[in-house]
């Protein structure tokens, strides 16, 4: 993959002023030897997005280990001015977790702060801190008989703080909601230092403003998530996949249709994937095997899941959905995971569309929703407005499609150079973004915006809004010192 913002000869021209020198030998001497790293090699991981494609500058990357301490660093920085940047797994689409090139910053990474504080079983509720990685939360609750249900391919390394921050989304949006949807409380610490403890358990709480909602989403640009107050689930206990191949995708949103008015709503995961993230995740990745005999265009990941144990009477709608899919020519094969690994391995083909678009070469990204209903028209609309720019792009498209969000990536085509595509990421991106508009959508389904769409959201968002998010940011973070260049 091409990266067009490094280059390590750019890099650190910009001069600390005397306070920001002296906060990072206060920081240093405040969280101790085993709590920082400032040598060029040791942050480099810190300093460069999952992609590849940005990379930025620290003084120092900080492993906070608990609260106070996070309050305690904030001051010295608000204090002199020193630009934060929040980081946990470092898994953001979007550049919004490595510091700007060419400026000082302090990162605070958060595997330090990894402890869950308190599980309350009967109210389905967990507390736990910003660092804890999301796969460790989904044991903690499943080892407890309860499910976490927030679930994206990430998630052995991103971790809770970069959820919330992101309002990350995934693959059960349809029926939990985003991440937003699983909190009840949030400890944060605020740009001046203070600690707004709002870890309440509670499902119902009317007093004043909603502040937590201010934070979640909000890409650590208002104040740095400590520690959540997470909801809970019955445990999943039979989960009916199907891999089917879709005759078209009006075919595919039909069929959603029908799989949740027909199995009581009991839906979980409705995944759109096209041949070629097939393709490359076959090509790229080891183990993977086609579940259908024949190729077709597109397929759908369905799951129906319920708490009751071996739910016969769920398992015969699931079978009566697929047959009559394929009476009405809506399915044109299906495979039925017969055991836990063949389920897994029907998920492997999804989970790896992101790795394998990597491997595959330079990519450009469009993380949109429309209206579910939208999804086929939009889609047909895009692709063509795409060719117009490039008629060689090839279209991986992929992603939530239950709740109206597609991963409308385009990959460079495949004899053609990757610096002539990469010049075109502009027109690409307005191409898709703008078809997005006439459909009602978002140019930011769950990705965020970070650095990546921060001048394209310009375009699409509101005037008003935009002006709103200014004033609140302003409020907030006076200095402008929390994730400067991001978001907004
Ligand atoms: P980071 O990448 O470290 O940070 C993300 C943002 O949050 C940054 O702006 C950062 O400054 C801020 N931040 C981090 N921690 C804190 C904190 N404690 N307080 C305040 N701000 C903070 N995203 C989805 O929504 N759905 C998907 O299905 C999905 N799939 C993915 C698959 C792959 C293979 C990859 C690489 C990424 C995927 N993502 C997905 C994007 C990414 O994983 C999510 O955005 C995730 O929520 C980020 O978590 P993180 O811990 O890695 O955060
Ligand atoms: C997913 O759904 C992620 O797998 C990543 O959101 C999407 O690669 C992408 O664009
Ligand atoms: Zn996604």
């Amino acid at each position: 993959m091409a990266i067009p913002n490094v280059n390590a000869a750019e890099l650190q021209t910009y001069k600390l002023t005397t306070a920001q020198k002296d906060a990072v030998d206060q920081i240093k001497s405040l969280v101790g030897p085993r709590g920082y790293v400032s040598k060029t090699e040791e942050m480099e991981p810190h300093l460069v997005d999952w992609r590849g494609v940005y990379k930025g500058n620290a003084e120092l990357v900080c492993y906070p280990i608990n609260t106070r301490e996070v309050s305690d660093i904030v001051k010295i920085c608000s204090a002199a001015v020193m630009p934060i940047v929040p980081q946990g797994g470092n898994t953001s689409m979007c550049g919004g977790s490595v510091p700007l090139k060419n400026s000082a910053s302090i990162i605070l990474n958060f595997s330090r702060m990894n402890q869950i504080r308190c599980f309350d079983k009967n109210n389905y509720t967990m507390t736990v801190e910003a660092g804890c990685v999301l796969q460790k939360l989904q044991q903690t609750a499943s080892d407890a008989d309860r499910y976490f249900p927030l679930s994206l391919a990430a998630e052995g390394s991103c971790m809770i703080g970069g959820n919330l921050a992101t309002n990350a989304g995934g693959t059960n949006v349809l029926r939990y909601g985003n991440a937003r949807e699983l909190v009840l409380g949030l400890e944060v610490v605020l740009p001046d230092g203070q600690i707004l403890s709002g870890l309440n358990a509670l499902r119902k709480d009317n007093t004043g403003y909603d502040l937590k909602n201010l934070f979640l989403g909000s890409e650590g640009t208002l104040g740095i998530i400590t520690a959540a107050v997470l909801k809970l689930f019955p445990k999943p206990r039979g989960i009916y996949a199907a891999y089917c191949a879709v005759s078209s995708i009006s075919a595919a949103i039909e069929l959603l249709d029908r799989a949740r008015k027909e199995s009581g709503d009991c839906v979980e995961t409705f995944e759109l994937i096209s041949r070629l993230v097939m393709d490359l995740v076959l090509k790229h990745i080891p183990n993977c095997q086609d579940p259908l005999e024949e190729r077709y265009d597109h397929y759908v990941l369905l799951e129906l899941v319920s708490t009751a144990e071996n739910d016969q009477e769920l398992y015969n709608r699931f079978e009566r959905i697929l047959e009559g899919g394929m009476e009405d020519g809506l399915i044109l094969d299906a495979a039925l995971a017969q055991s836990e690994v063949q389920r897994q391995a029907f998920w492997s083909l999804r989970e790896n569309a992101t790795e394998s678009q990597k491997l595959e070469g330079a990519s450009i990204k469009h993380d949109i929703a429309v209206p579910v209903s939208a999804i086929p028209s939009f889609y047909e609309a895009a692709w063509q407005a795409i060719l117009e720019v490039e008629p060689k792009a090839r279209l991986i498209a992929f992603g939530h499609a239950g709740d109206g969000n597609l991963h409308f990536n385009v990959a460079e085509p495949a004899n053609g150079k990757t610096q002539d595509f990469i010049d075109n990421w502009g027109r690409i991106n307005t191409a898709v973004h703008r078809t997005v508009q006439i459909f009602g959508g978002s140019i930011s389904a769950e990705h965020g915006i970070g650095q990546l769409k921060r001048d394209e959201l310009t375009h699409y968002k509101p005037a008003v809004a935009l002006d709103l998010m200014q004033k609140i940011k302003s409020a907030i973070d006076p200095n402008s010192i929390m994730n400067p260049g991001k978001v907004i």
